[in-house]
């Protein structure tokens, strides 16, 4: 028998788990469609398109590619009509961008909030193509007044729960023209190489690289480059959180980058681990304008951290995939799990809730509960996975 605190070599071909891992999404929402990712089936760099999550407010809009214009207008010196000919045909780049809802993880927070329920898994990692809007703002010549870049989708509705829309509205968020011009905001049109899909907002997304979901607007119709901030109902009614100084909330700020955040996919919650054994803790961590510089551990409920291995190199604004082999314990019982971050800027995820950031940002540390079993008859190395 092998030495069980020597680490094992990762095997060569997927193990019979992963092969078995889940390959569908999980419903949120029926209609609009909202669709989840299981988390705990993680086992690429890159999340498959079809595994991809999917959060839409309204109903996938119809767009017809012959009659479709990208409408770029507002304080330029030159408005443009792009069709999709004309965009596919400008310099295009490649970025690896991790999406991650704002609401991901939200299903954690007690007391219960409202808003969709999602797990872990309203996040996944692309690799996204597309021109930079910096070029297509370029093109258009900035006046000396712009001051935000609002990206408008095709998607419209009227939003019956509080805090009620105005009426039927359409999907729109804007940016601050620093940010706009920053090199990995791009005007996407494909994903993992393949033409963006219905639900991912075909015929062109942006991909706001480091910032949250909701920034990254499908079904893009118009870009619209204002004199003013934009105070449109997805950063002033919805997607906002409480700046706070000197312990007052002072104002709501719409959300934008990333928090850093590590998750755990496996074990998952209330899994069962094999006592004395040699398990293979995994996951995905990510940050906003910054990278991943450490991902930790901890058996005990936040006593003890040991380090994760970062795996494969750095990726720009994608995630990391990390791992720790655990040594589980040789007594069955109950056990508590958490993995947390730490980014280039010295940002940590936090062990509490911060109540400033309402239904939105959850990064805090998760606890994932397992439990441990002895198995009769089985070598530990039989568990090695
Ligand atoms: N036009 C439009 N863009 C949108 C949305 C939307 O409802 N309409 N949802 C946003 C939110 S909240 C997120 S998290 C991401 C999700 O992108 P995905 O569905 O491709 O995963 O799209 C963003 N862009
Ligand atoms: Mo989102």
């Amino acid at each position: 028998m092998r030495d069980p605190l020597t680490v094992p070599e990762p095997p060569a071909a997927p193990s019979l788990r992963e092969q078995d891992a889940f390959r569908g999404l999980i419903i949120r929402e029926r209609e609009p469609e909202n669709l989840e990712f299981v988390f705990s089936g993680l086992n690429s760099a890159v999340t498959p398109n079809e595994q991809f999550f999917v959060r839409s407010h309204f109903p996938v809009p119809q767009i017809d590619l012959a009659s479709w214009r990208l409408k770029i207008e507002g304080q330029l010196e030159r408005p443009l009509e792009l069709t999709y000919a004309q965009l596919t045909q400008m310099p295009a780049k490649t970025v690896a961008m991790v999406m991650e809802c704002a609401g991901n993880s939200r299903i954690f927070l007690s007391p219960k909030v409202s808003g969709l329920q999602w797990e872990l898994g309203a996040v996944g990692n692309a690799e996204w193509t597309g021109v930079p809007l910096a070029e297509v703002l370029h093109q258009a010549g900035l006046k000396p007044g712009a001051r935000e870049i609002v990206l408008e989708g095709a998607d419209s509705g009227e939003i019956k729960k509080e805090p009620l829309s105005p009426g039927k509205i359409t999907y729109a968020r804007s940016l601050p023209l620093a940010k706009a011009l920053s090199s990995d905001v791009i005007l996407a049109y494909q994903m993992n190489g393949e033409r963006l899909s219905l639900a991912h907002g075909y015929p062109v997304r942006a991909v706001v690289s480091g910032w949250y979901g909701m920034a990254s607007v499908k079904w893009l119709s118009r870009i619209l480059v204002t004199e003013r901030v934009f105070r449109g109902y997805f950063q002033t009614a919805d997607y906002t959180f409480w700046e706070r100084r000197d312990g007052l909330p002072i104002q709501l700020l719409p959300v934008g980058e990333l928090e850093v955040k590590a998750q755990i996919a496996r074990p998952a919650l209330h899994e069962v681990v094999p006592a004395s054994s040699i398990y293979r803790i995994h996951g995905a961590a990510w940050t906003g304008e910054s990278e991943v510089t450490k991902v930790e551990v901890s058996a005990d409920g936040g006593i003890i951290w040991l380090p994760a291995q970062l795996l494969g190199p750095p990726n720009g604004y994608g995630w990391r995939l990390w791992e720790h082999h655990w040594h589980t314990p040789a007594q069955p019982g109950h056990c508590t799990l958490m993995a947390r971050a730490t980014d280039g800027r010295g940002r940590t995820q936090p062990s509490e809730r911060d109540s400033h950031r309402g239904t939105y940002m959850i990064s805090h540390i998760q606890p994932i509960e397992i439990e441990v079993r002895k198995v009769p008859g089985r070598s530990a190395e039989s568990y090695t996975i």
